[in-house]
């Protein structure tokens, strides 16, 4: 068999389902054929014959899948320091909201920038994230609030996937926040969600998913079902901000959709969570709004492995409740707030974050068949990537069979 390129006497892990926890592979190999890993195992178990175009010596260098940011809100105009003061000083984030602050101040910001504003500040962000070795991320929409606007965040969103060497998934989020032109008439905006903005959105291609905020700030059960209903009629899978503030019954909303994920879901009581399971609806958590917004309730976790929910971790990066810019403190958070073991927590941004992007069956694993998407660690072993409080220690990326960075030999 002839590989293009094949990484030697790497540690795996390969996260492949049916291995024991992570599928640690000592001593092993991983290779690659257009684009697709061809071989990831043992050394001692390679094709006799094999040949590669390029041998890479990983000198005992741990490899996992490339990370995965299940849950980002990327592309935004300005940031909300000032808020972030008001609450040390005792707002809170519903406060802050009521009073005409929080996610409608950054509507206005993104109204009022340019495409050009706009790709360039989430693409700083991007980068920072990408350093630690992401290789797919999630970008909603939602600071737009009308056609125009959410369309063009997207779209921005789009160009983010077609020159930084990373996969971008995009859903809209159009169900996010009443745009100040609405006051009063949430059920009126959600008609314009319905009739106009995902039609529009879904015509042009510009969202793999369809996402909204149920929340006593935001959108009732009723009102999300509607959008939910309509996403369907346009072939449009859907995820949920659900019972983060309160129990709004967003998880067994989620579920009874058949939901990709349902996000945050701090206050969901057990039936949602029972419900999620049988429905397969991902659990995203989101500790770094967890920890910005200083929230106490902390999400089920118990619940959630006895009804064997998959969980996923993810940054949440916005300028309101998780300004995050690393997927690995995201990672020691959900260890040191949650008390999720280390292992659940690399398989929430890699396995089950594929999952939650409806793409389980092709990222997130060192699987024949799966995207060659590789991380390369210097680390000595598996549980240092939840435990360092930053610092890098991503040695190099491989981006669907080839090197998109590499900090280690020649
Ligand atoms: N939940 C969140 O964590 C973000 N949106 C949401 O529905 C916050 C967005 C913001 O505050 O700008
Ligand atoms: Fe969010």
């Amino acid at each position: 068999m002839m590989f293009d390129t094949i990484w030697l006497n790497a540690r795996l892990l390969t996260l492949a389902p049916g291995k024991q926890g992570l599928g640690v592979v000592e001593r092993g190999a991983v290779a690659a054929a257009g684009g697709r890993i061809a071989f990831a195992g043992s050394m001692a178990d390679l094709p006799s014959g094999w040949d590669a175009k390029t041998r890479v010596p990983l000198d005992g260098r741990w490899v996992t899948p490339g990370l995965i940011d299940c849950h980002t809100h990327l592309v935004f105009g300005g940031a909300r320091a000032g808020e972030f003061e008001q609450r040390l000083k005792g707002a809170t984030y519903e406060e802050i909201a009521k009073a005409g602050g929080g996610i409608v101040s950054t509507v206005r910001a993104t109204r009022a920038a340019s495409e050009g504003e706009l790709l360039a500040s989430a693409k700083a962000r991007l980068a920072a994230l990408t350093a630690e070795g992401l290789t797919t991320i999630e970008i909603k929409s939602g600071y737009g609030l009308d056609v125009e606007n959410e369309r063009k965040q997207l779209r921005v969103a789009r160009a983010l996937g077609r020159d930084n060497g990373v996969t971008v998934k995009t859903t809209c989020l159009a169900a996010h926040a009443l745009p100040p032109e609405f006051a009063g008439r949430p059920d009126a905006y959600i008609d314009l969600v319905c009739n106009d903005i995902l039609p529009a959105i879904a015509a042009e291609g510009l969202a793999d998913a369809v996402d909204a905020f149920s929340e006593r700030i935001a959108f009732t059960a009723e009102q999300t079902a509607r959008v939910f209903d309509k996403a369907k009629s346009l072939g449009l899978p859907v995820k949920l901000h659900a019972d983060q503030l309160s129990d709004m019954g967003g998880a067994a909303l989620a579920a009874r959709y058949g939901a990709l994920s349902a996000d945050h879901i701090e206050y969901s009581a057990e039936e949602g969570i029972a419900e999620m399971g049988k429905a397969g609806t991902v659990a995203v958590l989101l500790p770094g709004a967890f920890f910005f917004l200083r929230e106490k309730q902390l999400p089920p976790l118990e619940q959630l492995r006895r009804h064997n929910v998959r969980i996923a971790i993810s940054t949440d990066c916005n300028p309101g409740s998780s300004p995050a810019l690393s997927l690995l403190l995201m990672m020691n958070m959900a260890c040191t707030l949650f008390r999720m073991k280390p292992e659940e927590t690399l398989a929430g941004v890699t396995r089950h974050a594929a999952a939650a992007l409806g793409l389980g069956d092709t990222h997130g694993q060192l699987r024949a068949g799966y995207t060659a998407d590789l991380a390369i660690w210097g680390i000595g072993q598996p549980a240092e990537l939840s435990y360092w409080l930053g610092g890098n220690p991503c040695a190099g990326v491989v981006r669907a069979g080839h090197w998109r960075s590499r900090k280690f030999g020649a």
